[in-house]
Parts: C-alpha cells; sequence; structure tokens
C-alpha cells in the first residue's frame, strides 16, 4: 500500500492521479479495495473515522472517500455528518461501502450526505464504475463553480469571487495582525470613450484595462477583479500602505502606458484611469465593508482632483 494517513503532507503534483481514501475498521477490506485501485489511483486509508477525519486536516484533499459504515468509536454515518459539516470537506464525494443492505441503513447513509451506497463484499468493476462517475460529476461541478466566480467580458475574476476574498481575507488579516490594502480603479471618462469608439471597442478597451490590471496583482494572495461596469478593484493581503501606493501607481502609469487612444478625453489623448488606495489593519468589531468605503472615498477625490492620478 502506497499512502498511510500518518504520512505523505506534500503538495500535490501538477498531474496527480485522483486520490481517494479508504476507510475501515478490517485491513483486509482495505486491502480489497486497494488491490482495485492501485493502479489508476492513489490510494491512501485510515482505520477510523477519527483517522479520518485527521488525514483529511493535514493532507491534500481526497478526491472521493469510500467509508465504511460500521466502525468501534466513530461509524461511518458520524464521520461524513462530521465531513459533511465542514466547508473544507463538505464537497467531497462520501461513497458508502457496507455490509448492512436494509433501505433503512441505505436511506440512513444518504441522508448523511452519502453519494452512494455499495455492499460488500465489492465487486471491482462496480466499484471501480461508480467511483469514475462521482470524480466526473465532481470535476463537473467544480468546472461550473469557477466558471461562476469569471467576469465573461474580461475573464479576471467577478464581484461575487472579489467579495468573498474580501470577506476570507479580511478575517485572515485580522487573525493575524496584518493590514489588507485595497486599490479601487476607475477608466476615466468612459462614456465618451463608448461615445466615440462605440461599444464593442469600449469592451475591447475594457478586456485590456483588465489584464494590465490583472498582471499587477500577482503575488498568491493578490486579487484582480472587475468591480461592475468599468470599475476594477486589487485586494493586496500583506501590503503596506507604501506597498499598496507603488502598486497602484505602477498600474496607472501601465494603463497610461498602453497607449489607448481616448480622442475626446479631457485628460489626456489616451485611456486613463482613477485609482483610490486604502490600507486599514482589521480591528474586532470592525468591517471589510470600511476598507472598500475607505478606497471609494479616494478614487472620488482622485476623479475630483482631476483623474488619472491615484489618491490615498
Ligand atoms: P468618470 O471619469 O467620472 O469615471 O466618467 P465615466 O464616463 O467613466 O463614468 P460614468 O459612470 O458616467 O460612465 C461609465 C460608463 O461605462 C458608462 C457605461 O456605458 C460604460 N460601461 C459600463 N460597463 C460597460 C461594458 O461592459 N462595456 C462597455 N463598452 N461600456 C461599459
Ligand atoms: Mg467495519
Ligand atoms: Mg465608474
Ligand atoms: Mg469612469
Amino acid at each position: 500500500m502506497t499512502t498511510d494517513a500518518k504520512q505523505d503532507a506534500s503538495p500535490s503534483p501538477p498531474q496527480a492521479r485522483p486520490r481517494l481514501l479508504v476507510v475501515d475498521d478490517q485491513p483486509i477490506n482495505i486491502q480489497a479495495l486497494h488491490r482495485v485501485f492501485q493502479a489508476d489511483y492513489e490510494v491512501c486509508m485510515a482505520t477510523s473515522g477519527a483517522q479520518a477525519l485527521e488525514f483529511c486536516r493535514h493532507h491534500r484533499l481526497p478526491d472521493v472517500i469510500l467509508l465504511d459504515v460500521l466502525m468501534p468509536g466513530m461509524d461511518g454515518l458520524q464521520v461524513c455528518r462530521r465531513l459533511k459539516a465542514d466547508p473544507l470537506t463538505a464537497d467531497i464525494p462520501v461513497i458508502f461501502v457496507t455490509g448492512l443492505t436494509s433501505p433503512e441503513e441505505e436511506t440512513a447513509a444518504l441522508e448523511a450526505g452519502g453519494v452512494d451506497f455499495i455492499s460488500k463484499p465489492v465487486n471491482p468493476a462496480v466499484v471501480r464504475a461508480r467511483v469514475r462517475t462521482q470524480l466526473t460529476i465532481k470535476a463537473q461541478s467544480d468546472h461550473l463553480r469557477s466558471l461562476a466566480f469569471l467576469d465573461g467580458l474580461t475573464g479576471i475574476a467577478n464581484r461575487r469571487r472579489f467579495d468573498e476574498a474580501l470577506a476570507t481575507e479580511w478575517r485572515s488579516a485580522l487573525r493575524c495582525g496584518e493590514p489588507l490594502a485595497l486599490l479601487m480603479i476607475d477608466i476615466d471618462h468612459f462614456k465618451r470613450y463608448n461615445d466615440h469608439y462605440g461599444h464593442q471597442a469600449g469592451d475591447a478597451c475594457l478586456q485590456a484595462v483588465a489584464r494590465t490590471i490583472e498582471r499587477h496583482a500577482a503575488r498568491p494572495h493578490d486579487l484582480a477583479a472587475r468591480y461592475g461596469g468599468e470599475e476594477f478593484v486589487c485586494l493586496l493581503a500583506g501590503s503596506t500602505l507604501a506597498g499598496a501606493q507603488a502598486k497602484a501607481e505602477a498600474l496607472r502609469q501601465a494603463v497610461a502606458d498602453l497607449r489607448q487612444a481616448h480622442a475626446d478625453s479631457p485628460v489626456a489623448p489616451h485611456v486613463t484611469v482613477s485609482v483610490g488606495v486604502a490600507v486599514q489593519l482589521p480591528a474586532p468589531g470592525g468591517e471589510a465593508d470600511a476598507l472598500l468605503a475607505a478606497a471609494d472615498a479616494a478614487l472620488y477625490q482622485a476623479k475630483h482632483a482631476g483623474r488619472d492620478r491615484c489618491i490615498t
């Protein structure tokens, strides 16, 4: 057997085989499933419910869990309910593999959050096919979820993704005592751009500006998103005020350097942006919305001070 629940904290290699976690109190049952899957899957194992939950906390998450029902200590139904209650593990498909076969037991397993129910002794072809089905469904739902977080026009993150990231990063910054920075970026006189060049050209301009903004949010915890219309945001976790200001200025300059013609702009003959910069150290009782409001207020000032500038 390749992987034990106590080993292997390594991150997922790029082309990793799907990872199965087999949970059963009887080693002989684990061995049987290991034989079925070892050629195509990375098979991990746990011999108790507690060990299975522990595994999920400390290792790369499995893609599917094969879970026994009758186990001493925590039974499979309890394990499944715990997995489903934790946002980290809630989306992992759980297939019950059990000697129990009554309709009542099958119903209880499905109600606990299992997606399938297979009787022991397992038929290798059947269990393989059922695992494959769950992996396909999971891949499809992951794909749909990723689409739900992308802006259709520019391909960068959308407002929904930003709202989630802001809430998450705010809590994390509060825990770590680190500052959180936000840039709010708005294209100058974009209504005139559309009026002059047409809406399609306006769309292409939004795409070019989005690409430029995204290039400036390159650190692992940076997030560039389209906030709406011709407004964008950059969330910069752990950035200092000076760091955020430098990034804002580099970004403003990079958009100007696109030299995207804007003949009807009173600011410059090319497309420019105004940027509002805000940095806050989250405090207990504070709200992430305050950071948004501060960046928005700074952006408003940048507009009134003549546009094509960054204001904190
Ligand atoms: P300001 O410098 O004060 O920001 O002026 P503005 O003209 O950029 O601001 P305003 O809010 O008056 O107009 C924003 C324009 O952005 C109006 C709207 O038609 C355009 N816009 C919003 N979303 C899209 C889009 O998806 N595609 C195109 N082409 N234009 C859009
Ligand atoms: Mg058992
Ligand atoms: Mg605007
Ligand atoms: Mg604008």
